[in-house]
């Protein structure tokens, strides 16, 4: 079923939405109307920790109203989708409040990206409005949304946080807009309508656009503060960008504030930055990907020393975690542990507090709802029958707050879900005799390194651009440190030479982001092929994890 309120999202069939409004998993609550009942509930708690900043509930409600003004003032209507980038921060915070205050739709973009990226999801999700710092890693965002703008013309207004000068139309300074008077929360916004527009990892080019509605995203962070047994103590330490829904839903950001514990913004997730708020903050709830779990506790000799933390649950997600590892996190930071499997797409599992040692470093968990359907099918055969209990297959799902299609994107539907409305997550997983998840690998070629997601076919693309590749091929290899790493294989043009560097500053040059860089480039002479002639990845990928 597509919505008339925003051409391109997907919903889920009449009867379905009448099942889970009737099971009260869906409440008719947009997040403008749940925020401020938990402003209310909460009001005297802090809300968020931002460096020296400590904004009460009250405060942050107040705050977003204003900002709400400031953007109502400057243009930016109810369900318009306003592509947000901003490091972790009171101000990200605020942005995404006050976005849902009007009823407006951010779209979440990560601060990796650059140019393509953005531009790609302003042009599909015909977004009027971009919001960047003014700088991200020594990259001039300012000048990248410049660029995005001249190829978007959708795109009316740059709200600019922290510019160097005096900004003149249609760029606007994040702080003035800070500063107008409070505006009322919007009357007209449905809580079926679309909420916001998370990303995909993506396995063809660009991430595709997911579009959550108030109803299911509500749904499913009041579900994840339950089993994660959140409560006015949590203090949440968010080292992951803000924006992915790990951290903003899993109980992440939007969790903490439905128990009325507090967020601590980690601008950055360097160990040196990190560590010290773990401590100095008295942290109960950390969101990390393996490969920032375990730079964490490399480090945390250097600046925790021996001491404990038994306060922590640390929760590991967005990749593989090695059950090795994973003891080794418990032993090294003497805290709990929570794997989380998660999906932009919807579906959440999380091991429990109450599980045994083994389940929690061996497993990556179980569905947090009882409402959410699994079934593992032969991943040849999607419409085919569920296979038995313990057999390694494709994991399906459908349920109250896993997306029915992606937003404007049929041809992408038609390869991602059943005929039957299961989305298929693309993971091999079995189900374990204890009924967790153990997650084994992807069926694509998706590459997966260190919680980042990169599709080989993007930077293929690009690398194909150059004109001294003749040849491409990218595929991750198995790394114990990233999960994977990227390796480029290229075959070049009769007498020409391409380097390592050079590769990579193609690839920069072509608007990627530097995570999609590969992390080795090998110049061969030739591609293994399969019968049909296409480039053999699994191939390639043995080739070198054995090698
Ligand atoms: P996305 O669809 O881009 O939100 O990425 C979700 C994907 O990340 C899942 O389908 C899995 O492939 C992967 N993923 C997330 N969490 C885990 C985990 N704990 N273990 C293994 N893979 C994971
Ligand atoms: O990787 C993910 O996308 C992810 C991981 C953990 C996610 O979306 C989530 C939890 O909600």
């Amino acid at each position: 079923m597509r919505a008339a309120r925003l051409p391109g999202a997907v919903f889920w069939p009449e009867e379905a939405q009448r099942r889970y409004r009737e099971a009260g998993l869906w409440r008719g609550q947009t997040l403008a109307q749940w925020f401020q009942e938990r402003a209310q509930l909460f009001a005297e708690n802090v809300a968020v920790v931002d460096g020296s900043r400590r904004v009460s509930y009250a405060e942050l409600e107040s705050n977003v109203a204003r900002l709400a003004g400031g953007f109502l003032a400057r243009g930016v209507a109810e369900l318009d989708r306003v592509i947000v980038q901003l490091p972790n921060s009171l101000e990200l915070v605020e942005v995404l409040l006050a976005l849902s205050w009007l009823g407006a739709v951010p779209v979440l973009a990560l601060p990796a990206h650059r140019r393509a990226e953005l531009s790609a999801f302003a042009a599909r999700a015909r977004a009027t409005t971009l919001v960047v710092p003014s700088r991200n890693a020594g990259a001039d965002m300012l000048e990248i949304a410049r660029e995005v703008q001249r190829e978007q013309p959708s795109l009316e207004r740059i709200v600019v946080h922290e510019p160097q000068g005096v900004l003149a139309a249609p760029l606007l300074d994040l702080a003035v807009l800070r500063a107008y008077a409070p505006v009322p929360a919007s009357a007209q916004t449905l809580a079926s309508d679309v909420a916001l527009l998370q990303l995909s990892g993506g396995s063809t080019g660009v991430p595709k656009l997911i579009a959550r509605t108030h109803d299911d995203y509500l749904y499913s962070v009041r579900q994840s503060a339950r089993v994660c047994e959140l409560s006015e103590q949590t203090r949440f330490l968010a080292a992951l960008p803000m924006t992915h829904n790990f951290t903003l839903s899993s109980p992440g950001i939007l969790g903490v504030f439905h128990a009325g514990g507090s967020v601590v913004a980690c601008p950055h997730p360097l160990p040196a930055i990190a560590l010290r708020l773990l401590l100095e903050e008295r942290i109960t709830l950390a969101a990390s990907v393996p490969s920032l779990a375990q730079a964490w506790l490399e480090a945390k000799p250097r600046y925790l020393r021996d001491i404990a933390l038994p306060e922590l649950t640390l929760q590991v997600g967005g990749a593989r975690l090695d059950p090795q590892v994973a003891r080794e996190l418990l032993a090294g930071f003497g805290c709990r542990l929570q794997q989380v499997f998660g999906m932009a797409e919807g579906l959440v599992n999380y091991t429990r507090a109450t599980d045994s040692l083994d389940v929690i470093c061996e497993t990556q968990g179980r569905p947090m709802s009882e409402h959410d359907e699994l079934r593992v099918v032969l991943p040849e055969n999607p419409d085919g029958p569920a296979l038995p209990a313990g057999e390694l297959g494709e994991l399906q799902t459908r349920g109250p707050y896993t997306i029915r299609g992606y937003f404007d994107d049929p041809e992408a539907d038609a390869k991602a879900f059943t005929r039957d409305g299961f989305y298929r997550t693309g993971d091999l997983v079995r189900v374990t005799a204890s009924g967790n998840l153990s997650v084994e690998g992807r069926i694509g070629d998706r590459i997966l390194r260190g919680g980042e997601k990169i599709a080989p076919q993007e930077v293929e693309e690009q690398l194909l651009r150059h004109p001294s590749v003749r040849d491409v091929a990218v595929v991750g290899v198995a790394d114990a440190t990233w999960g994977q790493k990227t390796h480029a294989f290229l075959i070049l043009a009769e007498g020409a030479t391409l380097t390592a560097p050079q590769a990579r500053a193609h690839l920069r040059e072509r608007g990627l982001a530097e995570f999609k860089l590969p992390d080795v480039v090998h110049v061969v002479a030739e591609l293994p092929r399969t019968k049909v002639g296409k480039t053999d990845r699994a191939a390639l990928r043995a080739r070198h994890a054995t090698g």
